[in-house]
């Protein structure tokens, strides 16, 4: 049976690192799986993360950027995740409505309400099956970040707006513990991935 699970956090705290190795249990114990990323996932997808990213001269305004996630996820909904779990494929998504929720609820401060009736309006009643949050300090993610590669347009926020981001997500994860769970990134890689293992165990996806 088909299962969506996301991968969410900071910037640098590991969603890519981590994400071949879910890619590789999930593949391992016979369950074919695609991996995908938001913004993005589709041509139209790729080309609004350009635009969101992008160091642009005029300033997005919070409520189109708000829209643009969610047109990207319109559209990567419609063409690759429910296609492929109506095939019964595992999707592997870096990223999805709870950065939303994180970002533009909690970073830019825009209305929660509001983002859930863009949720429902996009995905009816379409959840992922588990959303693993890595949560490190702010400091550890923007190092760790800073090291790979010079900053987004979102990265370029202050760390009071990642502070916000954090404390969204780890209110996510108490609001719906049965689907959201948070795993220490602040950890050497082979422990963070111990943790995975461990919650997709508990969760009989592997
Ligand atoms: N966004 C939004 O605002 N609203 C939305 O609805 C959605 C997205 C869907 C997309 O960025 C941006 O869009 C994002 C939120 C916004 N902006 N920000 N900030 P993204 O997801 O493509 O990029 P990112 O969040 O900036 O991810 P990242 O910087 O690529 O980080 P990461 O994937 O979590 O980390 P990583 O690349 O795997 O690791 C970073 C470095 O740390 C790398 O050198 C690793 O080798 C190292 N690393 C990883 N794990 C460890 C451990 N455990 N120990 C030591 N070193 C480690």
């Amino acid at each position: 049976m088909s299962k969506f699970i996301t991968l969410e956090g900071i910037e640098g705290v590991g969603k890519t690192s981590n994400r071949d190795y879910i890619r590789d249990l999930l593949e391992a114990t016979g369950k074919p799986c695609i991996v995908t990323r938001e913004p993005g996932g589709t041509a139209l997808g790729e080309a609004l993360r350009e635009l969101l990213l992008q160091h642009a001269q005029e300033k997005i305004s919070d409520d189109a950027e708000l829209l643009l996630m969610f047109a990207a996820r319109a559209e990567h909904l419609h063409k690759v995740i429910r296609p492929a779990l109506a095939a019964g494929k595992y999707v592997l998504c870096d990223r999805f409505t709870e950065a939303t929720y994180a970002y533009q609820g909690g970073g830019r401060q825009l209305s929660m309400d509001k983002i859930a009736e863009l949720e429902k309006l996009v995905q009816g009643d379409l959840r992922p099956d588990l959303t693993i949050i890595l949560d490190a300090p702010v400091d550890v993610g923007r190092e760790r970040a800073g090291q790979r590669s010079a900053p987004d347009r979102i990265e370029q926020e202050k760390n009071d707006f990642f502070e916000r981001v954090r404390s969204a997500y780890l209110d996510l994860a108490n609001l719906h513990p049965e689907r959201i769970c948070t795993v220490d990134a602040n950890q050497p890689l082979a422990q963070v991935q111990q943790q995975i293992k461990q919650q997709l165990q508990s969760r009989d996806i592997i």
